[in-house]
């Protein structure tokens, strides 16, 4: 279907396709040094997801985050290049992080646009060393155990369910710590922040498992060689080779397996719904929610679809620019994983109806709990709010605040027993079609003062404090 057909079937997404348009052009505008401009450049040609919400970031981790993604990115161009032989790459891989020390260093590796940032990389370490040095600690340390992960992976299969969840963690959990400690020490969120390893670990594994759900295809047609990181332990129970999911033969041990991984990746969902409400920064919150919210969409579409075997599942391009452009804070956030936890688990009752998955009900059933948490973080931060509120107002007003308020009533009881005064002071005439304006005033002054000294006594404090 056509852009057009699209958005007459879909009408609520033009504004939000609109404003993602105008924030990906935003996005384009590059700094005037030559360094950023590269490195800005370079994050809006090889990430499609992660360029617009790194540059909506607060200003302070904007330069950081986007070098943290592009040293990464050139680690992983190392990884994903199979034209290296693997006694170069092991070796390169673990010593990686120390490139971005070396003003000279590049290489020609990977290709297109991933090509381009290998040879200029010189320009990425230019900006790298002129960050803060509590930020280039983190980025170095992360590329370092990130580059050692994958060199220990490059002889190995992703074999059991453990090994899968290792292989993320050095892929992308750790992505999700390094921001983490990113994020404590800008001094945007708490200190405590970088601590929480394992919360920011599964923020990362959600996405990457998503990630690797969805790309079986393109791994497995890999040139020149196919990459598989779907766990033996999982796919032998449905397959004698992961390859044969691509036959048509085995339609449908291929779609029982891919929802096998769909109910695995699940199990990070709550860790994630707990990881984003701590987080106070709104920037940084709609940094981290808006890819969570498209991770858990994209696993709604995957599940029970054969299409991931033959093709392309994706978000319509309208679909993922109204999450961003309705996710505002952790309530929505909350309103979006209930929303396409409840998408999936409707699918996981229909195929449970057909007969068509045996694990139909642990899919449906992880799904309601899925919404149930929402549910429950939603009204439990609604009774914190209640709660918050009740005690302003049970809190006595402040002596200022008292003693203001009681000067104020005075002063205008002065007036209104001396208005006639006042107007002849300031020769305005008495207004006839008001006569019994200075009555009223008198009794307003009257009520504020009672009012005034009622609050000065009691010490009840004002409802608009
Ligand atoms: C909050 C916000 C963003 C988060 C997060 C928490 C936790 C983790 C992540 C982002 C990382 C998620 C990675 C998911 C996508 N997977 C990949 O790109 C694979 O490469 C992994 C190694 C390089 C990771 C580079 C990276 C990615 C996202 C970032 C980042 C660094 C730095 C800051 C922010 C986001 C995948 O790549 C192939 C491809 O899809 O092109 C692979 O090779 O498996
Ligand atoms: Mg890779």
């Amino acid at each position: 279907m056509g852009k057009l057909g699209e958005i007459l079937k879909h009408p609520d997404e033009l504004v939000p396709l609109l404003s993602m348009y105008l924030a990906a052009r935003r996005a384009k505008a590059l700094p005037k040094q030559p360094g950023l401009a590269f490195c800005y450049g370079m994050l809006n040609r090889v990430s499609r997801s992660f360029a617009v919400v790194i540059q909506q970031l607060p200003e302070e981790l904007r330069d950081p985050v986007c070098v943290f993604y592009l040293v990464l990115r050139a680690l992983d161009t190392v990884e994903d290049d199979m034209a290296i032989p693997q006694k170069t790459k092991v070796p390169l891989l673990r010593s990686f992080w120390e490139k971005s020390y070396d003003r000279e260093w590049s290489m020609s590796c990977g290709a297109g646009d991933y090509r381009d940032l290998m040879e200029h990389y010189p320009l990425v370490t230019q900006v790298f060393q002129s960050l803060d040095k509590r930020y280039q600690t983190v980025i170095a340390d992360i590329c370092k155990r990130m580059g050692n992960g994958m060199a220990d992976f490059i002889p190995k299969v992703v074999k059991t369910a453990a090994d899968y969840d290792l292989y993320c963690h050095y892929v992308a959990g750790l992505v999700g710590i390094g921001l983490s400690q990113l994020f404590g020490s800008s001094g945007l969120e708490s200190e405590g922040f970088g601590k929480l390893d394992d919360l920011s670990n599964q923020m990362g594994l959600f996405l990457q498992k998503t990630n690797i759900i969805r790309d079986y295809l393109e791994d497995i047609n890999e040139e020149p060689a196919p990459r598989m990181f779907w766990p033996r332990e999982i796919w032998d129970e449905y397959a004698e080779r992961l390859a044969e999911f691509k036959e048509p033969e085995h339609a449908a041990a291929a779609v029982r397996c891919l929802n096998h991984m769909v109910l695995n990746a699940l199990s990070h969902v709550d860790a994630c719904l707990e990881y984003m409400e701590r987080l106070r920064d709104p920037k940084i919150f709609r940094f981290c929610a808006i890819p969570q919210v498209m991770a858990i969409a994209t696993l709604s579409k995957c599940y029970n679809n054969h299409d991931v075997f033959t093709g392309v599942v994706k978000m319509r391009r309208g679909e993922a620019a109204k999450v961003m452009f309705h996710l505002e804070g952790y309530n929505e956030a909350l309103l979006f994983f209930k929303h396409y936890a409840g998408v999936l688990g409707k699918k996981a009752q229909a195929a449970r109806d057909a007969g068509a998955d045996p694990l139909a009900d642990d899919v449906a059933k992880a799904c309601v709990e899925i919404q149930a948490k929402c549910i429950a973080r939603t009204l439990r931060r609604a009774q914190e709010k209640e709660a918050a509120f009740r005690a302003r107002l049970a809190t006595p007003a402040s002596g200022s605040v008292r003693g203001s308020l009681l000067a104020m009533a005075a002063a205008f009881a002065a007036y209104a027993y001396r208005a006639a005064e006042v107007r002849a002071y300031l020769g305005v005439p008495f207004d006839p079609r008001f006569p019994q304006l200075d009555k009223l005033t008198r009794f307003l002054a009257i009520a504020f003062l009672l009012y005034a000294l009622w609050v000065a006594t009691t010490g009840r404090r004002l409802p608009v404090q």
